[in-house]
């Protein structure tokens, strides 16, 4: 065959957790559509579906050049028959029709309107659309009632919808940071998520907060969250207590991706006038939203907090994450929330699957030997996973 000649041979390991992803990508239209049909099929809770449209789309990731071929693909581990097809149209085509008809569908725009709410999952999105409520002016007429999380993302919605940049993660720690080590001395706030993979923007920002003495971390958020709020600086916020010791079912049994760490999810208020010391404390919470923006001399009075006068504002909300460890599962925490989140998932399929282990951001479990292994690093836990080190930027998967 003429195809043959000319084929590329790739050669991927089956696990992202065994490949190096970096955010430099050859493939990205190819990746790009089958991201859509994954996000499609999160959005419709169809996991299966979604997981291996991941898949297919990370090992495209992972190659070193682009596929310009359906012959370049033989031998690559998977990609299903969906997602062959979805790739050959592209490759022939430019695009897919399936790609292009699900991203302009109806339901398709309005779950990922509702969704873009924070506190809004594919399940409440689902039950308003059943209802006909598909716009965010529909959800406000419908007098819906809305819980606390999904007033402020619905408040703060346009801002949440803008990429993070590195420069606004690295002030809000700073403002983390001092607070954190106000209330405990010693702390260590380590920033994860995709900011510790290297990439320059993120959809919020993600904090692991841990003590060198075991036990000193206990209770922390509360009072961290108590303080950032009395110096204005949270806009929403919801602190849940670690509940990993008092668990009976154990860390093997946990779901994919839930943890019992103390945590705070937060929304933020990001000072962004340049005339303003990020130091400085911005105001008290005790003022109303239209008082607060009075100080600043370019803004005039009567200032919305959002729609259309947005860029008069002096500050932006953010989605900020804050986790707590205890120091003795910290690898364990550090490694689950670095991501990606398909990273993680192949991770923990690796462990499971091929080394009868139980890996979850608290501990890692030996089924056969029944017993817990110890890791004071990420290296460590690689490596009692039979797995060759890879350094957070190159877990883009
Ligand atoms: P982005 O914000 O830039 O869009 O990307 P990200 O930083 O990779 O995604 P993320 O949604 O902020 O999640 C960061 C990591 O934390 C990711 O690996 C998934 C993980 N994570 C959660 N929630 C939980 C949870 O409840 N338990 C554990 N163990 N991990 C979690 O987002
Ligand atoms: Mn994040
Ligand atoms: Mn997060």
């Amino acid at each position: 065959q003429i195809n043959e000649a000319a084929a590329v041979v790739f050669s991927v390991p089956s696990y992202a957790c065994q490949r190096r992803t970096t955010l430099q990508n050859h493939n990205t239209v190819l990746t790009e559509a089958l991201s859509l049909l994954a996000e499609n099929a999160e959005l419709n809770e169809e996991d299966g579906r979604a997981i291996a449209f991941r898949r297919s789309e990370a090992v495209l990731k992972a190659l070193p050049k682009a596929v310009t071929n359906l012959a370049d693909l033989r031998g690559l581990p998977c990609l299903g028959e969906h997602s062959l097809k979805i790739i050959k149209d592209v490759l022939k085509d430019g695009v897919s029709s399936e790609v292009e008809t699900t991203r302009q569908s109806d339901r398709y725009k309005a779950l990922k309107v509702l969704t873009g709410i924070f506190g809004v999952g594919a399940k409440t999105a689902d039950r308003w659309i059943k209802m006909g409520i598909s716009t965010l002016h529909q959800l406000q007429a419908s007098g819906q009632t809305l819980n606390q999380a999904q007033q402020a993302g619905l408040e703060h919605y346009e801002d949440l919808n803008q990429p993070v940049a590195k420069a606004e993660a690295d002030a809000i720690g700073d403002v983390v940071q001092k607070v954190v080590l106000s209330v405990l001395p010693g702390a260590l706030i380590t920033l994860i998520g995709g900011f510790r993979r290297g990439k320059p923007t993120g959809h919020d920002v993600d904090f692991l907060i841990t003590h060198p003495e075991e036990g000193r971390e206990v209770g922390l958020l509360p009072k961290v969250a108590s303080l950032l709020k009395s110096q204005g600086f949270l806009l929403y916020q919801k602190t849940t207590r670690n509940s990993y010791l008092e668990s009976d079912d154990g860390p093997a049994r946990l779901s994919s991706n839930m943890d019992r760490f103390e945590r705070c999810f937060s929304i933020f208020k990001l000072e962004m006038n340049p005339g303003t010391t990020r130091s400085g404390t911005p105001r008290s919470s005790s003022r109303t939203e239209s008082q607060s923006d009075d100080h600043s001399p370019q803004t005039p009075g009567g200032v919305h907090e959002n729609g259309l006068e947005s860029r008069r504002r002096s500050w932006r909300a953010v989605r900020v994450d804050l986790v707590v460890s205890p120091i003795s599962q910290f690898a364990f925490a550090l490694l689950g929330w670095t991501g990606s989140k398909l990273f993680e998932r192949e991770m923990r399929r690796w462990a499971g699957h091929e080394k009868a282990m139980s890996l979850s951001s608290h501990a890692l479990y030996d089924t056969k030997q029944r017993r817990y292994l110890r890791a004071a690093s990420e290296e460590e836990i690689f490596a009692h996973l039979g797995l060759e080190y890879i350094p957070p930027s190159q877990r883009n998967a």
